[in-house]
C-alpha cells in the first residue's frame, strides 16, 4: 500500500492520497526560521529556538492530526461552498475532490481540485528573509464567473514553549493583536521587541485577530464560523488567543488564475510592511523560489551517483543528504516528536551530523564544531545539551535568550555536570567531526583557532581534541577499559561505575583519526603518545572484550559481562561487534567471527536489531534498556543510527554483497509500497523501526532528526561507493555487490571535479586494479587538483 511517489525530476515527494496514517512531515526554512509542516499543512514555525521563539502554535500528538496549521480556505460566494488548499481541516470527501501535497527540498506544495477550482499554495522561507511565504493560486476552471472568498489562517503562540503549554495565567493577558493597513501584527508583553505579523499582498476585506472569534464557539479548524459566513469580524484585542486571518474575495473570470501572496514572519507591523511592500512584487517571490530551487541544485551537484540500484540513487542524491543536512541546521528538537521542549544542541547528535555534511554546507559545519567547542570543558568532556546561545562570546545570541520568564528569572549560567552525569562518548565524536571537516575542506589552519571552552581558559581546536582523548584516557577502569558513566551512544545504557566497550573502541578509531592528523602536521611528540595509548587500548580490548563468539558490549558496575552468551538476555549487541571492527581494532578473524553472529541473530527484512535478546526484566546495572517495552527503541528495535556502522566494518571486511544487504533493507525508497507497515514517510530515515519481538514489528518511527541520514549518507558514499577525502588526495576503494558492472560519480572536492567511472568487468566486491586520472595512469590517492578543473577518473575493479 502506497501514499505517494517520488518525482525524481522535480526531486520531490508526492503525496496523492492525503489521508495518510501518520504526518509526513518537511522542513521550510534554512536559516533562522523554520517551519515544520506536514502533508496537510499541519504544523508550526520558530525563529531560531523551537522553545522559545515559537511563531505558530501547534497542538502535539493530538486528535484529529497534525492541528493547527497554516491554512488557506476557499469559499465560493454563490453556494457558501468552502474547502481548504490542504485536504485537512476541512476535509473535504476524497471522492469528490482531488489533493496532492508535494514536498520538495525547502519548500512544500499543496494542490487541489474541488467544485471547478483549481488551486495550489507552495510555503517556502526565502533566503535572507525571516518571513513564510503562501504563494497561492486559484484558476476558475469552469464556465462562469466565480466569486471566491480566500482566508489565511495560523494560530499564534505564546511565544514559549511552556507558556503555551501549561501556564495560561499571565501568558494569556499578555498577548495582543491588531490589524492596521493589512498588517495583522501580534505581540507579547513580556518580549516588547517579540512580534510576529501575517500580512499579503492584497488589501484584506475584513480580517481575525482573535482565534475564537475566527473559528466560533464549539467549533474547530474544520468548521470555522468566519469561513461559513464569508467574512471576518475585524477583531483584534488585548489578551486571549490570536490569530492570523485576512479576509479577500476575489471575482474570477472562467479560465482566469489570480495569485495571491501571503505572508507570516517574526518582526513588527513595521517590519510587515516592508516585507509587503517587497513581496507585493511577485517577479520578488518567483526569485527567491528559484533561489532556495538553486541552494538545493548548488549543493547536492557536490556529489552525485548513478549506480545499479534505484533506491540508492534517488535516496543519495537528493532524499539524504537533505535530511541530514536539516539535522545540521534544525538538531533534535524541532519536530512532531520532539515539540520544542527541550532547546540547543545534542553534543554527540550534533558532532554526529556534521560527517557527512560538509561536503554540502562547510560554512554551517564549521559554525557547528566552534560551537561543540565551545561546549566543551577544559577537563575534554563535552556538555550533553547545550544552548549555543549561551557560550556565545559576542553577546548578539545571548540577546536572543528569554530574559524574563512568567514562571521566574531564566538561570542563563552554564551549569557544568558531575562526572557521574557526563555522557562518556559525546566529545569523542568532536574528533571525527573535525576530521572530517579537514579532509574535505583542507582548511587546515581551523586547528589553530582559538576557541574558549565551557568553563574556563580556552585552547586552540587541535589542543580541544587532545583533551578529549586526554579525559577518555583518563577515566578507565582497572583493567584499561573506559568508563561508561551516564552514557555512551546509548543513552539508555547507564553503566555508571562499570565500563563500556563501545567507548573504548571509539576512543581507539578518534586516536587513529587524530593520529593522521599529527602526522599530516609532523608532530612527531603527538603521534608518540597518542599511538602509545591505542596500543594499550588495543591489548586491554583483546584481554577483557572478547566473549568466546563476540565481543562484549561491557561490564557492569559490580563487574558483571554484559552482551555475553552466558546471560538469557541481552546476550548480543549490534554496536560492540561493528565498532570494535569500524575502530580497526579488531583481529581480522575476530572481526569475521562478530560481524557474521550479528548478520545470523540480528538482522531481519528492516535491517539489523540493536541487540538480542530483547530484555524483559529491569537490570538497573545496565541501565534503562531494561525498562523499555520489547522491540522498542533501544530495547531490541532495529535501530537505524547504528546500521551504517556494520555497513562501514563489512565493507573494511570487503563483504560488499552483504554491506549492501543492509543498505536496502533499512532504505526508506524501498518501503514506499508497504506503507500498511512502514506508515512514516519513505524519504526520510526514522530513529527506529519496531523490532522482532513487538507486534508493530516493522514500523518505522520518528523521521527526520535522527544521525541515521548522515551516518546512510557516510557509509554509502565513503564506504560502499567508497571515495573519501584524506588529508592528502581522494582515496578510491569502494566495496559493491558482485553482480554490480559499473557505476560513476560526480564528486566536486576542494573546488574542482571528478568524474568518476568504476567498472567492475570481474565482479569483485573489493579491489582496485588501476586508476587513471585524465588519462594518465597513477597509484593510490587522487591528488587535489587545480580549482575550477573537470577531471575525468577512470577506475577499474578487479
Ligand atoms: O545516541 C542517542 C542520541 O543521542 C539520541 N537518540 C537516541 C540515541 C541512542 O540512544
Amino acid at each position: 500500500m502506497k501514499y505517494g511517489y517520488f518525482d525524481e525530476k522535480n526531486r520531490e515527494y508526492v503525496i496523492d492520497r492525503c489521508d495518510v496514517p501518520v504526518s509526513f512531515t518537511n522542513y521550510l526554512g534554512l536559516e533562522n526560521m523554520c517551519t515544520v509542516i506536514s502533508h496537510n499543512s499541519g504544523g508550526y514555525s520558530f525563529k531560531g529556538s523551537p522553545e522559545y521563539g515559537r511563531i505558530t502554535r501547534f497542538r502535539p500528538n493530538g486528535v484529529p492530526l497534525d492541528r493547527p496549521g497554516h491554512y488557506v480556505y476557499l469559499r465560493d460566494d454563490e453556494t457558501g461552498k468552502y474547502w481548504t488548499v490542504s485536504w485537512q481541516p476541512v476535509g473535504i470527501d476524497l471522492k469528490e475532490a482531488e489533493y496532492v501535497c508535494r514536498h520538495g527540498l525547502s519548500y512544500s506544495k499543496f494542490e487541489c481540485k474541488y467544485n471547478g477550482i483549481i488551486a495550489e499554495k507552495t510555503l517556502f522561507v526565502p533566503l535572507g528573509h525571516d518571513v513564510e511565504l503562501w504563494d497561492v493560486k486559484v484558476t476558475n476552471t469552469s464556465d462562469r464567473k466565480r466569486a471566491i472568498s480566500l482566508f489565511s489562517y495560523v494560530e499564534f503562540s505564546l511565544h514559549q514553549i511552556d507558556l503555551d503549554n501549561k501556564d495560561f495565567q499571565m501568558g494569556l493577558y499578555a498577548s495582543g493583536s491588531s490589524c492596521t493597513e493589512g498588517v495583522i501584527d501580534y505581540t507579547f508583553f513580556y518580549h516588547p521587541d517579540m512580534h510576529h505579523f501575517m500580512t499579503a499582498d492584497f488589501e484584506p476585506d475584513s480580517y481575525d485577530c482573535v482565534r475564537d472569534e475566527f473559528i466560533g464557539n464549539y467549533r474547530s479548524e474544520s468548521n470555522p464560523a468566519a469561513v461559513e459566513n464569508g467574512r471576518c469580524s475585524n477583531s483584534s484585542k488585548l489578551g486571549g488567543n490570536h490569530c492570523g486571518s485576512l479576509h479577500k474575495q476575489f471575482e474570477i473570470e472562467p479560465g482566469q488564475t489570480i495569485r495571491a501572496v501571503l505572508m507570516l514572519g517574526a518582526g513588527g507591523a513595521e517590519q510587515g510592511k516592508k516585507t509587503r511592500k517587497m513581496f507585493a512584487d511577485h517577479s520578488v517571490v518567483d526569485k527567491a523560489f528559484e533561489q532556495i530551487k538553486n541552494y538545493w541544485r548548488s549543493r547536492l551537484a557536490n556529489y552525485q551517483c548513478i549506480t545499479p540500484d534505484e533506491g540508492a540513487n534517488v535516496m543519495l542524491n537528493t532524499w539524504t543528504p537533505y535530511q541530514a543536512a536539516t539535522c545540521v541546521t534544525w538538531s533534535r528538537f524541532a519536530s512532531f516528536i520532539e515539540v520544542g521542549g527541550r532547546t540547543g544542541l545534542g553534543y554527540r547528535d550534533t558532532a554526529q551530523d556534521t560527517i557527512s555534511s560538509s561536503y554540502l554546507q562547510p560554512d554551517k559545519v564549521k559554525q557547528r564544531l566552534v560551537e561543540l567547542m565551545r561546549a566543551q570543558t577544559s577537563e575534554g568532556f563535552g556538555l550533553h545539551l547545550f544552548d549555543p546561545a549561551m557560550m556565545d562570546e559576542s553577546g548578539d545570541a545571548k540577546a536572543n535568550l528569554p530574559t524574563v520568564l512568567l514562571s521566574g528569572d531564566s538561570d542563563q549560567s552554564v551549569h557544568i555536570p558531575e562526572l557521574k552525569d557526563v555522557c562518556s562518548d559525546d566529545a569523542l565524536w568532536l574528533v571525527a567531526a573535525v576530521c572530517e571537516y579537514l579532509k574535505e575542506t583542507g582548511d587546515i589552519d581551523f586547528l589553530e583557532t582559538e576557541v574558549t571552552f565551557a568553563d574556563e581558559g580556552s585552547a586552540t581546536v587541535y589542543e580541544h581534541l587532545k583533551k578529549a582523548l586526554d579525559f577518555s584516557a583518563k577515566h578507565v577502569a582497572d583493567n584499561g577499559i573506559c568508563q561508561g558513566l551516564r552514557a555512551d551512544w546509548n543513552d539508555c545504557i547507564n553503566l555508571r561505575g562499570g565500563q563500556s566497550s563501545m567507548v573504548t573502541f571509539m576512543h581507539y578509531w578518534a586516536l587513529r583519526l587524530f593520529n593522521e592528523v599529527a602526522a599530516y602536521l609532523n608532530r612527531d611528540d603527538d603521534s608518540e603518545r597518542y599511538s602509545e595509548i591505542a596500543s594499550r587500548i588495543k591489548q586491554a580490548a583483546a584481554a577483557n572484550l572478547w566473549d568466546g563468539q563476540w565481543y562484549l558490549r561491557g561490564f557492569t558496575a559490580e563487574g558483571r559481562k554484559i552482551g555475553t552468551d552466558e546471560d538469557e538476555e541481552g546476550k548480543l549487541f549490534l554496536n560492540a561487534q561493528s565498532w570494535a571492527v569500524m575502530s580497526g581494532l579488531s583481529e581480522h578473524d575476530k572481526a569475521i567471527r562478530a560481524m557474521d553472529a550479528a548478520y545470523d541473530k540480528l538482522f531481519d527484512r528492516y535491517g539489523l536489531h540493536l541487540l538480542w535478546p530483547a530484555y524483559s526484566k529491569p537490570d538497573d546495572g545496565v541501565g534503562f534498556v531494561t525498562r523499555v517495552y520489547k522491540g522498542i527503541k533501544e530495547n531490541a528495535s532495529i535501530f537505524s543510527h547504528p546500521n551504517p556502522w556494520a555497513i562501514i566494518a563489512e565493507c573494511m571486511l570487503g563483504r560488499g554483497d552483504r554491506a549492501f544487504e543492509y543498505y536496502t533493507a533499512m532504505l526508506p525508497f524501498y518501503q514506499n509500497d508497504m506503507m500498511e507497515i512502514r506508515q512514516a514517510e519513505p524519504y526520510s530515515y526514522c530513529q527506529f523501526v519496531m523490532g522482532k519481538d513487538h507486534t508493530d514489528h516493522g514500523r518505522a518511527r520518528h523521521p527526520w532528526l535522527t544521525g541515521s541520514a548522515g551516518w546512510f549518507y557516510t557509509a554509502a558514499t565513503k564506504w560502499i561507493l567508497g571515495v573519501r577525502p584524506t588529508f592528502k588526495g581522494l582515496e578510491v576503494d569502494p566495496c559493491v555487490p558482485k553482480d554490480w558492472d559499473e557505476f560513476s560519480i560526480v564528486r566536486k572536492w576542494r573546488g574542482s571535479t571528478f568524474n568518476i567511472s568504476v567498472k567492475n568487468p570481474d565482479h569483485v566486491s573489493k579491489g582496485v586494479k588501476s586508476i587513471k586520472l585524465n588519462g594518465q595512469e597513477i597509484t593510490g590517492l587522487i591528488p587535489v587538483q587545480q580549482p575550477g578543473t573537470d577531471n575525468d577518473v577512470q577506475v577499474l575493479m578487479g
